[in-house]
């Protein structure tokens, strides 16, 4: 019998030969074989749209470490890019975009020329899953609706979220129809990954912290639960993972009613916690601070065997509280991925 992949295996809170690993932002600066090719490119976004170079960049960090699955070299912004809101990276002010400044724009956003703004995105899939190694889990993702809508909002990233916010507040209806086109947009997508080939989804929404309960619920939970009711309905084995990042104990609401399979948890989540509230539930994922990746040694062992100790014997995937920051050291990378593969529960 064909054995699971562990990563897929874990996701369904099965048996696995191995604790699998893998880590947010595997792909990036970090990595001399990353920079090298950034500084070869016109743009980031070339970078996301030639399959080729997204091709490649995914396989960086996979065959470095041998991590346990690949995540598609894109960004979350690929999609206002393809509703025709453009997004350009400026080395150093991160992604900038001409920001909303009332309904009437909303209404120009356009759902219809996504599959096609975003098939290099689907052939850089395709290709993906004819040359990933067999254990190894392609795992395709999109920004959640909240998260992208802060960035077309405010135009770029933001310290304290009040354009967004005070719009969401002063006008709930076209705000509303800002989510809906966003949750349309996310769910076409996302399926467009899983037919070309990719075997589980991540939404990220690393902004789901910053939202009062109220809020939270509509516009956090709700279009996370049409996306996931939607994407079940035609692939209903591929398993997605949720990021709402700085949640608090709104993961327990988050983890009970999207119907999602698995959480991946921010670096703040206390591990017991955790395992009471949320193990029962969904498989988790997570989550070592990044900055411990930056520290190495003793520290970042100490940390990474806590985290274990507590998940190991639920459905867990190891990965890190947030993404890889650019600071770390390839080294530590490597000695992380082989303290976590040899784990013995
Ligand atoms: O070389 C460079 O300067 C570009 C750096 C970079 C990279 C490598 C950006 C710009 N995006 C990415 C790739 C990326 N982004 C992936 C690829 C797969 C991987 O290896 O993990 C993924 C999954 C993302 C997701 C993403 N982009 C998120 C969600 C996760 C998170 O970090 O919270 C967000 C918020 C973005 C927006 C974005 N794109 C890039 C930057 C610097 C940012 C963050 C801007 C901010 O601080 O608000």
């Amino acid at each position: 019998m064909e054995t699971l992949k562990p990563v897929l295996a874990a996701l369904q809170t099965k048996d696995v030969d191995h604790q699998p690993i893998w880590l947010m932002r595997q792909a990036g600066r970090y990595l001399p074989e990353y920079r090298e090719i950034r500084k070869a490119s016109k743009s980031f976004l070339d970078m996301c749209y030639e399959p080729s170079v997204a091709v490649k960049l995914t396989l960086q960090p996979v065959r470095r470490f041998r991590l346990d699955a690949a995540i598609l070299f894109s960004d979350i912004l690929v999609i206002p890019d393809a509703l025709g809101q453009p997004v350009s990276f400026l080395v150093g002010k991160g992604p900038q975009l001409d920001p909303l400044i009332d309904a009437d724009h909303i209404k120009q956003l356009n759902v219809a020329n996504l599959p096609t703004h975003l098939s290099p995105v689907y052939e850089s899939i395709r290709l993906l899953s004819l040359k990933l190694p067999s254990k190894t889990t392609l795992i395709g993702f999109a920004g959640a609706p909240w998260t992208v809508a802060t960035y077309m909002i405010e135009g770029g990233p933001s310290s304290n979220f009040l354009r967004v916010k005070t719009w969401a507040y002063n006008d709930p209806v076209s705000f509303d129809r800002l989510i809906d086109v966003l949750t349309e947009a996310t769910i076409t997508h996302l399926s467009a990954q899983a037919k070309a080939g990719a075997e589980v989804l991540q939404l990220f929404d690393s902004w789901a912290g910053i939202l009062p309960e109220e809020q939270f619920e509509k516009w956090v939970t709700k279009p996370t639960r049409d996306i996931v009711a939607n994407i079940k309905s035609a692939f209903p084995n591929i398993p997605i993972i949720g990021f709402p990042r700085g949640a608090g104990v709104l993961y327990v609401n988050y983890a009970s009613e999207t119907n999602i399979d698995a959480v991946s948890l921010d670096t703040t989540v206390p591990l017991a916690w955790a395992v009471d509230n949320l193990a029962p539930r969904v498989a988790l994922q997570g989550c070592l601070d990044p900055a411990l990746l930056v520290t190495g040694g003793e520290a970042m062992r100490q940390a990474t065997g806590k985290i274990l100790d507590h998940f190991s014997s639920y459905g867990f995937v190891f990965n890190l509280g947030h993404g890889i920051l650019p600071q770390t050291p390839p080294e530590h990378v490597d000695e992380l991925v082989r303290l976590v593969q040899a784990w013995q529960k």
